[in-house]
């Protein structure tokens, strides 16, 4: 028998590929959609304090290769998470996964604080959208990064991990972990989307999508290899302390297969999710399955990490 399950933070997923955040996980149906699909956990758009129209659009657009999006963090307010997660929790026993995304410290601690109290199971954090206009990305800030997951260290009862955005530097990913390495967090999640990338079309000689003048977060195939050696790296510097889920252009059964053996415990798919719907939880790891069975491996941990180099 191929056991794919995976413990993420303690908590058991009977699969290891679900949603990326940002994806049909906006709504208490989108929400309740994955609970029935074959999606190992239930995570949820980032949220904020506050409810968010998001950006005007157009702001996505699915790209020869993947996809481009600012969709500038449209969701409808940390409180209705609360509510929903309870809903969800009563009826599907499922991993269920918030994210948060405060503008501010003040907000993040807010949100943490509020999630102690609920049934969900995990917290990740988002400090790296690259869609926020007049924001920077936070996760490029190792000060404010320091800061931060100080702060929601202090507050945090749920066990909670943090997506990264991309890094393309040694000393990026030094500080990066260097900085994960002193607080309780759990799990990461490699990759963001690769920030302010520009669509063009031709014809019209337009920029695709609206915000910022055409700038969006640049996901699917495109990033594939960023996602990986982001995943590789911080395995290596983690020292398998702190779990990674990959994601970042997953959407055939050996694209999870190269992401775990890069390093990583679960992944998510996110542009492939929205290109070809609920399906794709079920094909990816039915295909992953089959590699598995191929290649003699019964269960994750038999090549998780394990790459090899020339
Ligand atoms: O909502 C967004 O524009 C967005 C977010 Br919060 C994120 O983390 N990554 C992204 O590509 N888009």
């Amino acid at each position: 028998m191929i056991n794919v399950s995976t413990i993420i933070a303690g908590v058991k997923l009977d699969g290891c590929v679900f949603n990326a955040s940002g994806i049909r996980c906006e709504t208490l149906t989108d929400l309740e959609n994955l609970a029935k699909s074959e999606s190992a956990a239930i995570l949820t758009k980032s949220c904020t304090l506050e409810a968010r129209k998001g950006n005007p659009i157009p702001r996505y657009a699915n790209l020869e290769y993947g996809s481009i999006n600012s969709m500038g963090l449209p969701n409808p307010g940390y409180k209705a998470y609360l509510k929903f997660s309870k809903i969800i929790k009563k009826k599907y026993k499922k991993p269920f996964i918030a994210s948060i995304c405060g503008m501010t410290l003040s907000d993040n601690i807010k949100m943490f604080k509020e999630f102690n109290n609920t049934p969900i199971d995990l917290i990740e954090f988002n400090p790296g959208s690259p869609n926020t206009i007049g924001k920077p990305i936070v996760g490029y800030d190792f000060t404010q990064m320091d800061r931060l997951l100080n702060a929601i260290s202090k507050v945090a009862k749920k066990p909670f991990g943090i997506k990264l955005p991309p890094f393309f530097e040694p000393i990026h990913f030094n500080q990066m972990a260097k900085v994960l390495k002193k607080y309780p967090v759990k799990f990461i999640t490699c990759v963001n989307t690769l920030g302010h990338g520009l669509a063009i079309d031709p014809k019209t000689e337009r920029a695709i999508i609206k915000p910022k003048n055409g700038l969006g977060g640049i996901a699917g195939k495109y990033i594939k290899p960023t996602g990986l050696g982001n995943v590789r790296r911080f395995y290596e510097l983690l020292d398998d302390k702190i779990q990674i889920i990959g994601v970042g252009g997953i959407y055939t059964g050996t694209d999870a297969f190269e992401y775990i053996l890069a390093g990583a415990s679960a992944v998510q798919i996110g542009t492939a999710f929205l290109q070809k719907g609920f399906g794709i939880f079920e094909t990816v790891q039915d295909e992953l399955t089959q590699i598995m069975k191929a290649k003699g491996y019964t269960k994750l941990s038999d090549f998780r990490g394990k790459l090899k180099t020339l």
